[in-house]
């Protein structure tokens, strides 16, 4: 096993991260930007090294900076967390050429998943059901209109570049299609440098199902059951929960085989070793492939509580070469468990709140877990995401997970900032969500103040 790792992250995984890799042993450097010095993260590494100014492009997008923070220390593995370089192969291709472990996939798959287009495309020739659509980016009007023809209306225009939902556009007729297909071009060379679009058939309100992979480096990949994130607003989820109460009670069986067998063959295809999530969405009765993340996820933990995966733990015994020793058939789900992202923001406009935690008292109690980036007294900046920490409750049922969410909710204080916690617990009021009714339109109808 690695003596020591730098984790080239920030807030709540950076300190978690260093949590499981001290428990087992291995010392940790954090690197940090000027803005984030007297965080937790920091102060709780074995060492820490600053990466420059404020910005990310400074601190933690800057690549040069954290390769010399990790030869400087001696660091014989980089774990990058989710955001920042976690998803670039050229970053993963440096470490390991530098003699540095990169925790994470290979860069080749990393590579193979980048063009969403080009991903549906291997999947679909795996065998994996694909939303309908075209097989490869459109060229031109003419042929995205001649394409929609055959895929049936509603159509969804996607930036082969994306992810994530950035420049996604419905059309709803050919004329509407002309429209929409430039707009999205426009858009994915803006964003992504790049203008390849490609069409789906568009699903008005489908769910949003993912299913956790964990894979050696010796052919051994498994997966680790399906987590639901359908709660989003513009793009970030805010509840995700595991399982999906779709599966809840034993219910759809064949779907949720359907389901597993669909991600483990994708992340096959891609090449996959250490942990990843395959992204589906669910509509009328079926579970279609959209993309794979090759990261591990923000709501990780709540497959974690779940399954009883150390899924971090697994990351970096995978990334040094050891065999993963959990068999499929041993994973099994006890339990469920919620996950409420906690963004310093107004509860009822959305607009963030940065400001001082002048008071920050988190909840406890049976099943409860708090990750959390700050302490009372940190300053929450406006340089980086809103999200300060992560409440994930786990209880024997769904019904007694939400009951001790809405107790530590309740619980939870928070002064100096506005934070989403009135939200949550709206949500976790909200009839619809209870009785597990949830798709990626919720916030729009549901949980109104
Ligand atoms: C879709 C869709 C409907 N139909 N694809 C948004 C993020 C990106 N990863 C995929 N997304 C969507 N793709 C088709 N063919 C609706 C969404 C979508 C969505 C998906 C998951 C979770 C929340 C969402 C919110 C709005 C739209």
């Amino acid at each position: 096993m690695f003596k020591k790792l730098l984790i080239a992250n920030r807030g709540e995984i950076s300190r978690r991260i260093g949590q499981v890799a001290r428990g087992m042993g291995i010392s940790t450097v954090a690197v940090y930007s000027d803005a984030d010095a007297d965080l937790p993260f920091v102060k709780e590494a074995d060492e820490a090294v600053r990466l420059g100014p404020a910005p990310a492009k400074d601190s933690y997008l800057n690549i040069p900076a954290i390769l010399e923070a990790a030869k400087k220390t001696g660091a014989q593995a980089v774990h990058p967390g989710y955001g920042f370089v976690s998803e670039n192969a050229e970053f993963a291709r440096a470490c390991t050429e530098a003699g540095i472990a990169f925790v994470g996939p290979p860069p080749e798959a990393m590579l193979r998943m980048k063009d969403k287009s080009q991903a549906r495309k291997l999947v679909a020739a795996a065998g994996v059901p694909v939303v309908p659509g075209t097989e490869d980016v459109v060229p031109d009007v003419g042929t995205a209109v001649s394409a929609a023809e055959s895929i049936g209306y509603p159509v969804l225009c996607k930036a082969a570049g994306g992810g994530g939902g950035i420049g996604m556009a419905a059309a709803k007729d050919p004329a509407e299609l002309e429209k929409v297909f430039r707009q999205c071009t426009d858009r994915a060379k803006a964003a992504f440098g790049r203008e390849g679009v490609y069409l789906e058939r568009y699903f008005s309100a489908p769910r949003h199902i993912e299913v956790q992979i964990l894979g050696d480096h010796h052919g051994h990949l498994i997966h680790a059951l399906e987590r639901e994130c359908s709660i989003q607003r513009r793009h970030q989820k805010v509840v995700e929960e595991a399982g999906s109460p779709l599966f809840a009670d034993g219910k759809n069986p064949e779907l949720a085989q359907k389901l597993f067998t669909a991600a483990v063959t994708a992340a096959k295809a891609f090449g996959y070793a250490n942990a990843g999530t395959v992204e589906f969405l669910y509509s009328d009765g079926n579970v279609y492939f959209i993309e794979m993340n090759a990261r591990l996820q923000v709501e990780h933990p709540v497959t974690e509580l779940t399954t009883g995966l150390d899924l971090i733990g697994w990351q970096l015994r995978i990334a040094a070469g050891e065999p993963l020793t959990v068999r499929q058939e041993d994973v099994k789900r006890r339990g469920a468990a919620l996950e409420f992202r906690i963004y310093a923001e107004d509860p009822v406009k959305f607009f963030p709140s940065p400001g001082p935690l002048k008071v920050f008292v988190p909840p406890t109690g049976e099943g409860v877990r708090l990750d959390a980036g700050y302490a009372e007294g940190n300053i929450v900046t406006p340089n980086y995401d809103p999200m300060i920490a992560k409440l994930i409750v786990s209880g024997a049922t769904r019904t007694e997970a939400i009951e001790r969410s809405i107790a530590a909710l309740e619980q939870f204080r928070i002064e100096g900032i506005k934070t989403n916690i009135p939200l949550h617990l709206r949500i976790l009021r909200d009839p619809a969500f209870r009785a597990g009714e949830l798709d990626t339109r919720f916030l729009e109808n549901h949980a109104k103040p």
